[in-house]
């Protein structure tokens, strides 16, 4: 599973106030502790700066590359604060998020991707706006497959993103990402799947059982990436269960391994 560590985004109440104060330490901690728990890479997003996105987004990128080596997803619709983050790269190849099918976000991001090498998240939208199955979201990241590899994107760096909104708001919406990652996967193995995970239980109590159960149900159809919260430990817990009862972890080594590190939350 690939982690996108989620916590480094201004629209969290107990985040922002640290970086609207350049409190390189807070975030350079959230930084180090989510690339302790298993991020492989740590998501940054400024968008609550807006006019300032620019600026601020390669302030967090440059302190959490004070702190770990993990690579960024940059979080942002804004080609210019994409551009400020990708500019100050110094780690591995960084992912854009996100890409989609709308014209011109399409056009104005996927430059970008090319000149500094970078992985994309691609939403499965389009200018119609965000389909409500997985039939129209599977027909946009097929889409947005073909247009990225004849671009020469190549496939493994492609994070297709099925959309997870809440349930709260549609009763459909989990089976809907769900079947979105199933086709996904089964049509196109060599491409990732990136669900932010967390937007499935807005609007609910008790979020983290509902982030919990949604991750088991699409890890089953076949999710091998997702933006979450990795300082959940019961949540990667069952990320590491999940990988060893799907055939994933050979010898459950991993599983294995992150017992005896004291990971293993039941
Ligand atoms: N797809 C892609 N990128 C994304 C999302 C996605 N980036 C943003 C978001 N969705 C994923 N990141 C988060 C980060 C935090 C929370 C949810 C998703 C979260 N916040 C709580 C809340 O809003 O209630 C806590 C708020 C707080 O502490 O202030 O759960 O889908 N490609």
């Amino acid at each position: 599973m690939i982690i996108i560590g989620e916590k480094i985004n201004s629209t969290l109440k107990a985040v922002r106030p640290a970086i609207a104060k350049r409190d390189a330490d807070a975030i350079q901690s959230l930084a180090k502790r989510q690339a302790d728990a298993g991020a492989a890479f740590i998501d940054v997003n400024a968008g609550m700066f807006h006019d300032a996105e620019p600026e601020t987004i390669a302030w967090l990128v440059e302190t959490v590359q004070a702190a770990t080596d993990k690579p960024f997803s940059v979080d942002s619709p804004n080609p210019a604060a994409i551009a400020a983050a990708l500019a100050v790269n110094k780690n591995g190849a960084p992912i854009i998020n996100s890409i989609t099918d709308e014209k011109a976000r399409y056009n104005a991001i996927l430059p970008l991707a090319l000149e500094y090498n970078a992985k994309v998240i691609a939403l499965c939208m389009d200018d119609t706006g965000m389909p409500e199955n997985a039939d129209g979201r599977f027909t946009i990241a097929a889409r947005l497959i073909d247009k990225l590899t004849k671009a020469g994107i190549a496939l493994p760096d492609i994070f297709i993103d099925p959309l997870v909104r809440p349930v709260s708001t549609g009763s459909h919406y989990g089976k809907a990402a769900i079947d979105t990652i199933r086709r996904v996967k089964a049509e196109y193995p060599d491409v990732h799947i990136a669900c932010g995970l967390s937007n499935v239980s807005f609007g609910l109590p008790a979020r983290k059982l509902i982030n919990q159960t949604f991750l088991v149900a699409a890890m089953a159809a076949g999710m091998d990436g997702a933006i979450l919260d990795p300082l959940d430990t019961k949540l990667t817990s069952l990320i590491w269960a999940s990988e060893a009862l799907l055939g994933l972890d050979e010898y459950c080594l991993e599983y294995l391994d992150k017992y005896r590190e004291g990971l293993i939350e039941v």
